[in-house]
């Protein structure tokens, strides 16, 4: 099922293939008519019915279901390994959507690392609709016992988490939530579906803000997410429709577009990543360094068992505090200081006043000496020399 979109893939068995070849083809057939070998931007809201209720091609309205969104759903769907999969217009639209399983009464655990609009959507929207939410840290799967109430139904994580990059063990966490009769989301946004695919981990969900690396060209807000879960896929379904939060034609395109490059991107996006972490590991004014892929990094054995690749976000923190992180964050020309992440250009940011800043005084408040970075496709030695030459602004341990 996908969305209220027909099954119309002309792509057969989809997965006797690749990831590459999937992200190129499934869900995106050659135009019947003219060959055409990209998906068109259909923008028809309303399609010509053969006798009442009965729609030519499965289409019947544009909230409801649309050509371009649903060669999208297919496509990233497949790529998750999922049977269903259904994009929205933003990545927190998403999480909503998700999220409206629960009822008033019901609660849910959060990891005690994530994105900040993650954290204000379930504590401010859905806490005013008297949804109960506690954070947990899930590097220890067995605080899920200790912090589960009966109200609890769901365990909500990112992993990497946004902005620490703290690595959660799926499926451990998976056995003990499903043991005690919950469901598990994975936000997947930093590892995306090439590094890391949560359902096979044994998730029940899994979400991505598109607007990251499927679009991966700072150019469209979405959000998505895939499950094998039927109960959940009626539910996504009915709310695509009965919310209408939904992407444009032209934002699926987009979308869809990026989707097909996220391979080569991810494989240039960690190469880029190692090379700027040795740098900060070697500079006197670094106080920590935050990237899976480092050896001494806490769930690097995790990260290697669960995940093909680190990805291209690297955080880490600075001896001198607040200032220093303002400064270093305001002093980059090829880092463009900038919120969000995942996209072609290099972007650095300070969690605690910008993505972070609804956490402040909360279980996931971060650090006020943090930086975080999106490491982009650029030039390898120039994004070397801008970083070095910013971070040589910053004072030493020394000084
Ligand atoms: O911005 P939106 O498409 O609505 O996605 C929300 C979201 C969900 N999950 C994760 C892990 C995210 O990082 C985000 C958005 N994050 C940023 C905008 C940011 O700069 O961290």
């Amino acid at each position: 099922m996908l969305g209220g979109d027909p099954q119309v893939s002309g792509f057969e068995d989809p997965d006797e293939f690749g990831f590459e070849t999937r992200a190129i083809r499934a869900g995106q057939p050659h135009d019947p008519y003219t060959g055409a070998v990209v998906t068109p931007i259909s923008l028809a809201t309303t399609f010509a019915q053969e006798a009442v209720g009965q729609p030519r091609h499965g289409y019947e309205y544009g909230r409801t279901g649309n050509p371009t969104r649903h060669a999208y759903q297919v496509c990233v769907a497949s790529l998750e390994g999922a049977r269903h999969g259904f994009a929205f217009a933003s990545g927190l639209a998403a999480s909503d959507a998700l999220l409206r399983v629960l009822r008033p009464g019901d609660s849910l655990l959060l990891g005690d690392d994530a994105y900040g609009g993650t954290f204000r959507l379930i504590d401010k929207v859905f806490g005013n609709a008297g949804v109960g939410l506690a954070a947990v840290d899930l590097t220890a799967p067995d605080k899920i016992r200790d912090a589960w109430t009966p109200s609890t139904r769901m365990v909500w994580l990112e992993t990497p988490t946004n902005p620490l990059l703290t690595v959660f063990d799926i499926e451990a966490i998976c056995a003990v939530t499903h043991e005690l009769g919950g469901i598990v989301v994975v936000d997947n946004t930093f590892a995306t579906p090439y590094l890391q695919q949560p359902l096979a981990l044994g998730a029940d969900a899994v979400l991505h803000s598109a607007t990251k690396y499927l679009g991966g060209h700072s150019d469209v807000v979405g959000g998505f997410v895939a499950t094998d879960d039927d109960e959940l896929a009626d539910h996504l379904v009915f709310t695509q429709n009965a919310v209408g939060a939904v992407p444009s034609p032209f934002d699926c395109y987009l979308a869809l577009r990026g989707t097909k490059t996220l391979g080569v991107r991810m494989d240039r996006h960690g190469e880029n990543a190692h090379a700027v972490v040795e740098l900060l590991e070697e500079h006197p004014a670094v106080r920590s360094v935050l990237y899976p892929g480092r050896p001494d990094h806490l769930g690097h054995d995790i990260a290697c068992r669960q995940m093909s690749g680190f990805g291209g976000m690297v955080s880490f923190r600075l001896h001198g505090g607040r200032a220093a992180a303002e400064q270093v964050a305001a002093s980059t020309k090829v880092f463009t200081l900038a919120e969000s992440l995942g996209a072609v250009e290099s972007l650095i940011e300070h969690p605690g006043a910008m993505t972070h800043a609804s956490v402040a005084g909360s279980a996931l408040e971060v650090p006020d000496d943090l930086v975080r970075l999106s490491v982009g496709l650029e030039t390898e030695s120039d994004l070397l020399d801008d970083l070095g030459a910013a971070l040589d602004t910053a004072p030493s341990a020394a000084n």
